[in-house]
């Protein structure tokens, strides 16, 4: 975290403080950006000593980074790293935040050294932040970060635990912010195991929700689900303790701006159908389906085997995900069995040297009990929670149509130019996309 309180030079003459105008927000932080920004310093022949202040990714990002900094600071427990608190701490941000209000807002060279003169910065600073800001380039309005729900049937198999972990390390990176994590499952260990992924990412505060209705219950057959449970802190017991995922779903869903919501589905769409199938409550004066409608931007779906085939997480529950799919008022973007069960991931997280993490356990766990993952697992469930945040360009080209689910659970598919449905094909290379998500399943979160 840059600071430009901690110059060498003494602070110029204090002038009257002022409030900075209201504007975006933006992240400063020291590291990757410092190389790009010294060398802007020496195109523009200045110093490239002192104070420096340096920003991460694209203004979004940035964004996006900020926010989930105030969210972390929020969840950091007192007296765990000291020296972290400090750094991070609520005063540091406030006025990084109220600097980029200002470069945002104004263009008015004269309001910005006013501000910082009166306030924080000595003139070295200053003329670095200028500079840095004409990098930035003040006229990008910032995007939102997605903002995620996950509906995981986690248990009957583990490449769920990486796309959940993928998920925390977009949400501890700025990326993404995870609205709930749900359970399509109703076996009793799967929200207990939820539970544990959030804890040890700090946010055991996300809401869980599972079926109350029919349902499939299916364990981890690699006994790895009961092994995490006994071995880390969590506080939810059994699946059967949480609340109804359509509840869930609808009182996040009746709370967020329009189009503003991404569903990224790794399991069964047995929440979703019932979600589709709910009628108005306290919550929410709409029905499942027109709450649906209004409130969620895309539904990412790791499901289907495309062009047509026979995938396990339609066919468990046929029922519901023919009517999921059929009736989903908005866009859908599938990425199918043939995706996944080309990456495979794990060996690297396995022979990582972190101590104590339930993401690590359950690949050492059951990777050697499966001749077929002796490469890595393959890793369906994390291509939905890449595309959830990062989209799909670079990593994929779309078909773009509608999927036919049949009765029997098997689907099939119909190009159509003006389909809301897409499905992806593979375009960034297997072995590269397996590294860049592998790498952030083996992210570790703050303080472990
Ligand atoms: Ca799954």
């Amino acid at each position: 975290m840059g600071n430009c309180t901690g110059g060498s030079n003494p602070p110029l003459s204090a002038k009257p403080k002022q409030t900075p105008p209201s504007g975006g927000v933006v992240y400063f932080t020291e590291d990757p950006m410092k190389a790009r920004f010294q060398k802007g310093l020496r195109d523009n022949k200045q110093n490239p000593t002192g104070s420096v202040l340096a920003l991460q990714g694209s203004l979004p990002e940035i964004t996006a980074g900020l926010h989930t900094l105030k969210l972390q600071i929020k969840q950091m427990r007192p007296g765990r790293n000291p020296r972290r608190d400090h750094e991070r701490s609520e005063q540091s941000i406030a006025w990084q935040i109220n600097i980029f209000k200002l470069f945002l807002k104004s263009t008015a060279t004269k309001d910005i050294f006013d501000y910082f003169q009166g306030k924080y910065c000595n003139m070295k600073s200053l003329l670095h932040l200028i500079i840095l800001f004409l990098f930035v380039g003040c006229s990008q309005p910032p995007a939102d970060i997605p903002k995620i729900i996950f509906d995981t049937d986690l248990g009957p198999d583990y490449d769920d635990v990486g796309a959940l972990a993928f998920l925390h390390a977009m949400a501890d990176s700025g990326k993404a912010e995870i609205l709930a994590t749900v359970s399509s499952n109703k076996h009793e260990l799967v929200a207990p195991s939820i539970d544990v992924i959030n804890t040890y990412f700090n946010r055991e505060e996300l809401p869980v929700g599972a079926p109350k209705t029919t349902g499939a219950s299916m364990g981890s057959g690699q006994h790895w689900a009961d092994s995490i449970v006994a071995k880390y802190p969590h506080k939810i017991k059994s699946t059967e303790e949480v609340a109804d995922a359509v509840e869930v779903y609808r009182k996040i869903l009746s709370t967020q701006p329009d189009k503003s919501v991404t569903i990224a589905t790794v399991g069964f769409l047995t929440n979703l159908s019932n979600l589709l199938k709910s009628a108005p409550d306290n919550y929410s004066p709409l029905n499942g389906q027109e709450l649906v409608g209004k409130k969620v931007k895309r539904l990412v779906s790791m499901a289907g085997w495309f062009p047509e085939g026979k995938e396990f997480n339609i066919y468990i529950d046929s029922v519901s995900s023919k009517y999921a799919l059929e009736n989903w008022p908005g866009e859908i973007i599938f990425t199918g069995f043939e995706i996944g069960s080309k990456i495979f991931t794990g060996l690297k997280l396995i022979e990582s040297p972190v101590d104590n993490s339930p993401v690590k356990d359950v690949f050492r766990i059951s990777i050697p009990l499966s001749p077929e993952d002796k490469n890595g697992r393959m890793s369906w469930d994390e291509t939905a929670v890449l595309i959830a945040v990062y989209g799909t360009d670079g990593f994929f080209d779309t078909v773009r149509g509608k999927i036919i689910v049949k009765s029997d659970g098997s689907n099939e598919w119909i190009n159509d130019p003006a389909g809301r449905h897409y499905f992806v094909v593979q375009k960034m290379p297997v072995n590269e996309m397996a590294e860049f998500i592998e790498e952030r399943m083996m992210h570790n979160p703050q303080g472990k």
